[in-house]
């Protein structure tokens, strides 16, 4: 089975409440290889850039606003299907609505300040992963 990638992030409410170690435990025991990572402050520009697929969206400000807050975990994770797994674990968007022992059922605030980011396609995958790293961070 091929190996695919993903981009995850763990945004700054979550690295701000300290559950970056258990997320952390989380992806490793679902099976997911870190092929890169490295904690940064996302720019006001760099947010707009990376949610602008979103720009036109009543919550895109408040967005742009929290993912600029404080520091995030941005990493690509490695395994067969990690764009669905990925997106399983994390679980639903509205942390409400997310399935029991999801990350976001467990850690997240609310529907913006919802922990974690993964990419949601292939497309959008081979986009996010050079938004972040060069060819040769990935590991
Ligand atoms: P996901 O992160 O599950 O792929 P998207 O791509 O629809 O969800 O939304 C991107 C981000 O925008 C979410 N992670 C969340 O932080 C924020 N967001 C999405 N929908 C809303 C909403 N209705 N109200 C506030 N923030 C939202």
């Amino acid at each position: 089975m091929p190996l695919d990638r993903t981009l995850a992030i763990i945004k700054p409410d979550a690295v701000k409440n300290r559950h970056v170690g258990e997320i952390l435990t989380i992806i490793e025991q679902n099976g997911f290889r870190i092929a890169a990572m490295k904690l940064l402050r996302i720019a006001k520009p760099e947010a707009e850039a990376f949610y602008a697929v979103h720009r036109e969206r009543p919550f895109f400000p408040g967005l742009v606003t929290f993912m600029t807050e404080g520091p995030v975990i941005v990493m690509v994770l490695e395994r067969v299907d990690a764009i669905t797994k990925w997106r399983d674990v994390m679980g639903a968007t509205n942390p409400a609505n997310a399935a029991e022992g999801t990350i976001r059922k467990r850690f997240a605030e609310n529907i913006e300040r919802n922990c974690v980011h993964g990419s949601d396609a292939p497309e959008t995958a081979a986009q996010e992963i050079p938004f972040f790293f060069s060819t040769a961070e990935l590991l």
